[in-house]
């Protein structure tokens, strides 16, 4: 299949003035009647007419009503027409239960749903389908089902039809329709400007009870819009659906948010304190891309991260705001670094703004979300929250209505700030994650800090220019107070120095604080300074990065280097966890132990071979030699911070539970499970008797439990993901392949339902150890189940085809094996692109 690049962007020939699109909805020939009026583009270069258009059987079509003949190959239609303005009328026919690949127009449970970015609405009609072509939609809908939805406003509704008119023009991307037997929780809201909103919640009849939190998430997100970017909703209505099959976890339609259930439905009983907070945040930032992204969209696809950079930065910036600013910072650079450098240090590395693909899907990627909102981050930084709430004014003024690029976007913060931003673009077009050298010294009362960027290679890219690296830095004196406050520094050549004069003696640095540039730091400190900033530090982040430093560090030493926990890191870690200035949240997360990919990388970047067998045994001697240097403190910690009584999903009660939860898994190891048992025993929320079951497996128990569990949860699907994802997330190594393979031969485990293949699947992926036991057998499973789904759902396939991503890390044995899959999965004769794509980059 061809590759498309971002320098070949030609605006479109043809502008649509308006559609008027009839869906006569039926399971296996739905009719879909369109009404388009073309005018010629005069930006144009060529007058040449081709719509869009895929799996589509044309009936008839019509130009200013006389029948026409187009041209019709797999991709489209083209077809000779008038030099002026015209109508287009044609009718197709397509099979929503015959799509499994839940793009375009499907059925979900009974439930007619669509999916149109980034290319599904060629799944539908013949249109162009292209972000930068925005019209006015009205929408007719015809079917018994009892709730027809669509965008924009309901104009009309009779038996077995409804009609909607969206008047603020969009693209094709942001087109939906919904059709079923739903339920709604109502809500309403006023704006600022006193327009009452209509809003809704639809789910399936069962559903009813789970979806308070879900609105009370959609009202506090409208209100933080208006609050804080002064942004209003613009419809009469706004309307949330759950759909079980569902590739991702929403998607942000105009006025018609449609969810993944996983991402909507809650209750105390069925989903974690994990899934609430996920909720608020995803219904946060798919309501937010109503100004960025929708009033505002993208001039083509590479510029996917203007949208999605800009509203995962919004979303963080709202969770901040909702809960709390140091856990959520915390977080997201555990994500970063998680998804993002693992990616930008591999064969699917690619810029901000991807210059080329082959398959766009394969582009909502960490880069190009999650760096994509450090870039926004960064400059937020460097213009300061004044001149970043100007540009973003300027930029809601300007180009509301308009398709955008990154140039657009920048431009605002150059004419509203004066900065010349030529070499911060550099952010958007070079991948790869900087790595920052720090040295320094100290004379005469001077402190002199060096900092070095080195920018690595990447597929394509090599010979970097040096970027703009905002690097935040405090220093502290020998006692441990801050003589020098958070100060940004701007390193903008390969090597630059910073001089702190004025000092009375060498002070301890502190450097990139809050994580103000998404780059590693590498900086040659000891585990005494970094135990001294785990005592010290003012600055919430880096004080948990100091900690993870020497856990990271003990643990490197441990694995590689035969030695026993280090005592320095088994201090601290006592000192902040029984510290109740703390909160609870921040606590829990500094009880967690890096991860073994995160261990992986660290062999790898330090020129060794990572062996996952011996990072898992590491993490588990570490998470041993914890639970018995604090198992004096742990049982009443434990009772201290156990939370009773009516749950309450927010921020604090929840940092309880997670800090519970990771005392639990600690007092597991030792107690033959005693506690975890009460626990389960006693828990009515999901929090609790998912953490117990959790320690419980982690200790190697609990096998009565989870028998238990799935008696009681058997018709809750989203629990039930959860049941299966934990036996596989929590399966020792040599057992996970095994217990993946068993899971997947259940009656309930289904190749059509994203959500529960990644439950098995995607957990196999995240077992480290389990996925690399050295007899192959993760690797085989995994592609032999990619394999039966990519015919089904390309997309999903690809997306877990990542799982590979890293194997060039690993010795010639695993290597070689893991090549074989991805060479047995690249020479299938019928591969999707969505998978031959991503197979091909990986090998490289
Ligand atoms: N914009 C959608 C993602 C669409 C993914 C298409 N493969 C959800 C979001 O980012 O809000
Ligand atoms: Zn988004």
């Amino acid at each position: 299949s061809p590759t498309i690049y971002l320098a070949d962007y030609t605006p479109p020939n043809w502008l649509v003035e308006e559609v008027h699109l009839t869906f006569r909805l039926a399971p296996r020939s739905t009719r879909v009647l369109s009404r388009v009026r073309f005018a010629p583009n005069p930006a144009a270069m060529s007058r040449a007419f081709f719509l869009e258009g895929e799996e589509l059987t044309l009936i008839s079509a019509r130009i200013d009503g006389a029948e026409v003949k187009p041209e019709v190959t797999p991709e489209g239609l083209t077809c000779a027409v008038p030099d002026g303005p015209f109508l287009w009328e044609a009718e197709v026919e397509i099979a929503p239960e015959a799509n499994t690949a839940l793009e375009g127009l499907y059925l979900s449970n009974g439930m007619y749903t669509t999916q149109c970015e980034a290319q599904g609405f060629r799944k539908i009609t013949y249109y162009p389908d292209r972000p930068d072509v925005m019209s006015v939609f009205t929408v007719r809908i015809e079917s018994d089902l009892p709730v027809l939805l669509s965008n924009g406003n309901r104009v009309a509704q009779g038996d077995g039809f409804a009609e909607w008119h969206d008047p603020w023009p969009k693209p094709a991307y942001l087109f939906a329709l919904v059709a079923g037997d739903l339920l709604a929780l109502p809500g309403s809201f006023t704006t600022r400007s006193g327009k009452a909103v209509e809003l809704n919640v639809w789910v399936r009849k069962g559903d009813e009870d789970k979806c308070d939190f879900a609105m009370e998430a959609l009202k506090k997100s409208m209100k933080w819009d208006e609050d804080v970017y002064g942004r209003e909703y613009d419809l009469d209505i706004f309307n949330i659906v759950a759909v079980d099959d569902f590739n991702m976890g929403a998607m942000e339609n105009k006025g018609l948010n449609i969810f993944n259930s996983s991402a909507v439905l809650a209750s105390p009983e069925t989903a974690t304190d994990a899934n609430f907070e996920r909720i608020e945040a995803i219904i946060a930032h798919e309501y937010f891309h109503n100004w960025t992204g929708n009033r505002i969209t993208c001039r083509d696809w590479f510029q996917l991260c203007l949208k999605e950079g800009l509203t995962v930065f919004r979303d963080a910036q709202f969770t901040a705001d909702m809960r709390s600013e140091p856990v959520k910072r915390i977080s997201d650079v555990l994500d970063l670094r998680g998804r993002q450098f693992r990616e930008d240090g591999g064969p699917l590395a690619h810029p901000v703004r991807p210059e080329s693909f082959k398959e766009i899907n394969n582009f909502y990627t960490a880069t190009v979300y999650e760096k994509g909102a450090e870039v926004i981050g960064m400059l937020k930084r460097l213009v300061g929250d004044d001149g970043y709430g100007k540009a973003v004014q300027l930029y809601f003024d300007r180009h509301d209505g308009q398709a955008c690029t990154i140039e657009d976007w920048l431009k605002v913060f150059e004419d509203a700030t004066g900065r010349d931003l030529t070499q911060f673009k550099r952010w958007y077009s070079q991948a790869g994650t900087p790595v920052v050298t720090m040295t320094d010294s100290y004379a005469d009362g001077t402190y002199t800090v060096t900092l070095k960027q080195t920018l690595p290679d990447t597929p394509g890219q090599t010979d970097k220019q040096p970027q703009v690296i905002p690097f935040a830095i405090g220093l502290l004196d020998p006692s441990g107070a801050e003589v020098v406050p958070t100060t940004l520094l701007e390193l903008t050549e390969r090597e630059q120095s910073f001089a702190f004069e004025g000092l009375k003696a060498r002070p301890v640095p502190s450097p990139l604080r809050g994580f103000s540039a998404p780059v590693v730091l590498d900086h040659a400190t000891d585990n005494a300074a970094r135990a001294f900033l785990l005592a010290h530090d003012t600055d919430p982040f880096n004080r948990w990065e100091a900690g993870r430093q020497l856990a990271k560090s003990a643990l490197v030493a441990m694995i590689g280097g035969g030695q026993s926990p280090d005592a320095a890191y088994l201090d601290g870690l006592r000192a902040l966890v029984t510290d109740e200035t703390l909160d609870p949240a921040f606590r829990a997360l500094a009880l967690s132990l890096p991860s073994e990919d995160d261990l992986a990388q660290a062999f790898a970047d330090a020129g060794r071979t990572p062996d996952p067998q011996a990072i898992w045994e590491g993490r588990e001697a570490m998470r041993s030699a914890v639970a018995e240097v604090l198992a004096d403190a742990l049982p009443a910690l434990y009772a201290r911070h156990l939370v009773t009584g009516p749950y309450s999903p927010e921020a604090g009660p929840a940092g309880k539970r997670a800090l519970t939860n990771a005392l639990l898994a600690l007092i597991s190891r030792t107690d033959g499970g005693a506690a975890a048992r009460a626990q389960y025993a006693a828990a009515d929320n999901m929090t609790q008797q998912l953490g117990a079951l959790s320690a419980l497996l982690g200790a190697g128990q609990g096998a009565e439990e989870l028998a238990a569990f799935a008696d009681q949860w058997r018709h809750e699907r989203l629990v039930m993901d959860k049941w299966f994802m934990i036996q596989v997330a929590q399966a020792r190594p040599e057992a996970a392949a095994a217990t993946a393979a068993a899971l997947a031969e259940r009656d309930d485990f289904t190749l059509t339902n994203p959500n529960r293949f990644r439950a098995v699947f995607g957990a196999l992926a995240m077992n480290q150890a389990g996925f690399h036991h050295a007899s192959g057998d993760g690797y085989r499973l995994l592609a032999d189940w990619l394999i039966r789904l990519d015919p089904l759902n390309p997309q999903t396939t690809a997306r877990m085809c990542s799982a590979f991503q890293t194997w060039r890390r690993y010795d010639a044995d695993r290597k070689e094996m893991m090549q074989a899959q991805l060479e047995r999965i690249a020479a299938l004769p019928k591969l999707s692109r969505d998978t031959g794509e991503m197979v091909g980059r990986i090998l490289g």
